[in-house]
């Protein structure tokens, strides 16, 4: 299972970790890789800082719905305030695949609908995974990334551990 990290607002960087160390406490699961750290352009109305992105792979046993309640519970704690779709926000979690399931309803879409177009989602999300992957559509990841673009995303050396992860 692969968890897509967001954020733009109010310390994005100790977002992304807190969140990594939230992952990390989910019941039944482990964090098994977490991606490198990328700086992207905002998607969505207005004008909303930068975002960083990152990826991580995920091993467990909760059923699709219970992990959205562990995700959601860690946005809540993270002071996510859900107001405009696409608006800035302190943190979102989303879940991009689920071994190969397809699943939809009222709460879930996986894959993740906008995963394919995203590259603040496939650059990070290859970093951590088998190029070969198939995405949903049957196409290798390793043919999307050829084509897809690398405009207003730069990847940082900003760190984003498992080792920090477990320290606190
Ligand atoms: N939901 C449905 N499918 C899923 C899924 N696979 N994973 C539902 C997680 N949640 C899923 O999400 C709204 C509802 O989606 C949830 O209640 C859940 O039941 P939300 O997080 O409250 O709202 P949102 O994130 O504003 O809407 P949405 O449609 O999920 O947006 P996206 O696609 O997540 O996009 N620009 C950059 N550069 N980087 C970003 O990370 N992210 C977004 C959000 C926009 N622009 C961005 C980025
Ligand atoms: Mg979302």
């Amino acid at each position: 299972t692969y968890i897509g990290l967001g954020s733009n607002l109010d310390g994005p960087h100790r977002q992304l970790q807190a969140a990594v160390r939230g992952l990390a406490e989910i019941p039944s699961s482990r964090v098994e890789q977490v991606s490198g750290i990328y700086r992207s352009r905002a998607v969505g109305p207005g004008d909303q800082p930068d975002y960083l992105n990152a990826v991580a792979s995920l091993e467990t046993a909760l059923p699709e719905h219970r992990l959205l309640d562990h995700l959601q519970a860690i946005e809540q704690r993270q002071g996510r305030v859900r107001s405009v779709r696409w608006g800035p926000r302190t943190l979102d979690l989303d879940i991009l695949l689920y071994g190969d399931q397809h699943l939809q309803d009222a709460r879930l879409t996986i894959p993740h609908p906008r995963l394919m177009e995203r590259n603040f989602v496939l650059v990070p999300l290859a970093e951590i995974c088998d190029a070969k992957m198939l995405l949903p559509d049957g196409t290798e990841l390793v043919t999307l990334l050829a084509t897809c673009s690398r405009d207003h995303l730069t990847r940082t050396d900003l760190p984003l551990t498992l080792a920090d992860a477990s320290a606190q």
